[in-house]
């Protein structure tokens, strides 16, 4: 592994090496990472990254609009490959996720909602999304986003005994502000988001719908979890968290809005398009429809329930109760530390997560008084229930006692043997 730079420039090699050491020696639990395939990872270091291909493998009828394979959508001569390379990717999309249209080109999650937001919205429009504090994401309409700088964003959140979200309250949102755009869809929400409901909401309130499933693309696309189409205009994600591809974005939609979406991913809102990227979210596509990859998400779910319930048991408050999913977050305002604190000390016995805000926050989104915790990444290295039960244990240990950092060095030589059992297969 990284031969090449190894000889070529040992300065960095150092810190890519030692960034590959720590994927290898500890148990990454942070609820948006993942391992990729090798396949993945071949892809993205490929010759793809030499190509320019801005515009799209296809162009449009200027009658109708509708997608012609035949008319040349490219602004560079030589695209007759990765033409290839990324219908295959919008094909597979399309399929996984049973959408009408998919633009592979969206660099980032972010750029993905950009991509849907500039297609639909003006300065000043109102949107409603759930809040960063209950589990949104940034570009649901966090001030300090583009999102809430360009857009009048009505958040809404959990209900904050039940830690669900609160539907009624929604609607109620909804039909009061009548926003041009409902955002779904979360970074830390631990239950099956009822994309149904969301849309009928939607339609009442003469709104668009958009779910931004990144987090739970992978139970998605295994059907271990409600589709958002038909019931969604718009789906956007990310490809590497449980979906297990390339860092990257995605946007699927209704047909009516193709050709909006398309102009404004390029020339609107990027360039060039990563063609080796787009590989690899194609590899990761074909990857996602394997009866493996079922079985893999089967196993991140069980996971994250085992986890949860052991922790539980351990006196651990877990936000809502439990999990329908691959996260979930403690509350850890009944253990006197903070997410903070809780993530330094972990991290130190090579347990790696990260802080988060729970309902009834009182501490600032920096300290926090609680963590999310994933498994994702130790279900992609084989890791089932009976390694759940151990490392709920590990955790307990050193929560229990912040200021033992005897405990932690003699935690981390056995986080590190526990890993060793379950390697990585990279090259
Ligand atoms: N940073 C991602 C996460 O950890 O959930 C969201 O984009």
């Amino acid at each position: 592994m990284l031969e090449i730079i190894k000889k070529q420039d040992p300065e960095l090699y150092e810190s890519m090496y030692g960034e590959y050491t720590r994927q290898e020696d500890k148990l990454e639990m942070i609820a948006s990472e993942n391992y990729v395939s090798n396949a993945v990872l071949e892809a993205q270091g490929s010759v793809l990254t030499n190509k320019y291909a801005e515009g799209l493998p296809y162009g449009r009828s200027k009658k109708t609009g509708d997608i012609m394979y035949k008319k040349y959508g490219r602004y560079y001569g030589g695209c007759e490959w990765v033409d290839k390379v990324e219908r295959l990717a919008m094909e597979r999309a399309c399929e996984l996720f049973g959408a009408e249209h998919a633009n592979t080109q969206a660099h980032s999650g972010s750029q993905a909602n950009m991509g849907v937001y500039f297609s639909v919205l003006k300065p000043g429009d109102t949107i409603l999304g759930m809040s960063l504090s209950h589990g949104g994401h940034l570009t649901h309409g966090a001030p300090v986003n583009f999102s809430g700088m360009l857009y009048n964003v009505i958040p809404y959140g959990v209900d904050e005994e039940t830690g669900h979200i609160d539907y009624d309250a929604l609607r109620e949102l909804a039909l009061e502000h009548k926003p041009k755009l409902i955002v779904c869809g979360a970074s830390a929400y631990s239950r099956t988001i009822d994309f149904e409901r969301i849309g009928s909401i939607a339609r009442e309130a003469g709104a668009l719908c958009m779910a931004d499933i990144a987090h739970i693309a992978g139970l998605v696309a295994a059907k271990k979890h409600p589709l958002p189409f038909p019931h969604m205009d718009f789906v956007t994600t990310t490809t590497h968290k449980t979906l297990r591809g390339p860092r990257a974005g995605l946007i699927m939609c209704k047909k009516e809005f193709a050709k909006g979406i398309d102009k404004t991913i390029f020339p609107g809102i990027q360039g060039g398009p990563l063609m080796h990227v787009i590989a690899a979210k194609a590899i990761c596509f074909k990857e996602a429809m394997s009866k493996e990859y079922s079985d893999y998400i089967d196993l991140v779910m069980i996971n994250a329930k085992t986890l949860a319930k052991e922790l539980t048991d351990l006196g651990f408050n877990i936000v809502s109760g439990g999990t329908d999913n691959h996260l979930f977050l403690v509350d850890l305002n009944n253990k006197d530390i903070s997410g903070k604190k809780a993530e330094t000390i972990l991290n130190q016995a090579g347990i790696t997560l990260n802080k988060n805000t729970v309902p009834k926050e009182t501490r600032s989104p920096f300290v926090t008084s609680g963590v999310r915790i994933g498994t994702p990444a130790l279900s992609s290295r084989g890791m089932g229930p009976a390694e759940m039960k151990i490392i709920a244990g590990y955790i307990n240990q050193i929560i229990s006692a912040p200021d033992d950092e005897e405990l932690r060095v003699k935690i981390k030589a056995k986080v590190k043997q526990l890993c060793a059992k379950f390697p990585l297969w990279y090259k």
